[in-house]
């Protein structure tokens, strides 16, 4: 059966939450022709074992190790190359995505419109800490009037978008936070939709306001350059 839908999660330290997650998702792509790739990104906590064991419950499972841990947009990247999915679906691998909004992202994608690259979600009601919550509303004011893209909720896990168009942009650690905005730099539209967000039931959070704070400064300044460097959509045509 060809694959037309890959759904990409990146793992870090999950062993609770990826059975109950993994499934969910099954569930949520039974309509699809879909494959289901976990990456595990150097767990020490049992994650890419649990993952192995679902296989045989879980046929269209497929669980992609990176050995050492390289961080969360390279562990989408290494899904993402080894997907056979036109259209990718990234989310969380801690169950605060909701496999079932799925279908909601893909539907904006079967309108049919060629030059849509990705819909983002937008958590309309965060499950988070109100220090979380205010720490991201804070970094997206900032950054909205930097990068001025729109992206009313970047840090979203729960993110559809066509893998061509994601394997067209530059790559650097901790492009996922950056998605829609270079999307738009390489001239394809993005659409958003309001998804559902859930409390972390286990484990705990693996990034602090303050580390996120210091590398978002330095990220900010990096793809501002970029944004500069990009003097409007490339239209080829054979003449
Ligand atoms: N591959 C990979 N995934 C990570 C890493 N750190 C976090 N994640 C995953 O990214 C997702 C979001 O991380 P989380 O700690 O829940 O962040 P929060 O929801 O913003 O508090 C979860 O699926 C984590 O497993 C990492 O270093 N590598
Ligand atoms: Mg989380």
């Amino acid at each position: 059966m060809a694959v037309t839908l890959s759904v990409v999660v990146p793992v870090k330290d999950e062993a609770e939450n990826v059975a109950p997650l993994a499934r969910e998702i099954a569930t949520a792509v039974a309509g699809h022709e879909a494959e289901i790739i976990f990456v595990d990104d150097g767990s020490s906590d049992g994650t890419p074992e649990r993952l192995v064991a679902l296989k045989a419950e879980i046929p269209n499972l497929r669980v992609i190790g990176h050995g050492a841990n390289r961080g969360q947009s390279r562990a989408v990247r290494t899904g993402v190359r080894a997907a056979h999915g036109d259209v990718i679906v990234t989310l969380d691998g801690d169950g605060q995505n909701d496999p079932a909004d799925i279908p909601k992202l893909l539907a904006k994608f079967a309108a049919g419109d060629d030059r849509l690259g990705l819909v983002g979600g937008v958590r309309a009601r965060r499950q988070d800490t109100a220090s979380r919550r205010l720490a991201s509303r804070i970094a997206n004011s900032v950054r909205q009037s930097l990068l001025h893209d729109g992206a009313a909720d970047s840090g979203c896990g729960l993110k559809a978008f066509r893998r061509e168009a994601f394997l067209a942009l530059p790559y650097f650690d901790h492009l996922h936070r950056f998605l829609i905005t270079m999307m738009i730099r390489e001239g394809y539209g993005v659409a958003f939709v309001d998804v559902n967000h859930r409390p972390r039931l286990h484990g705990k959070s693996k990034y602090t306001n303050w580390r996120r704070m210091l590398v978002g400064i330095d990220d900010l300044m990096g793809v501002r350059w970029l944004q500069r460097r990009m003097r409007g959509k490339t239209e080829a045509k054979e003449l």
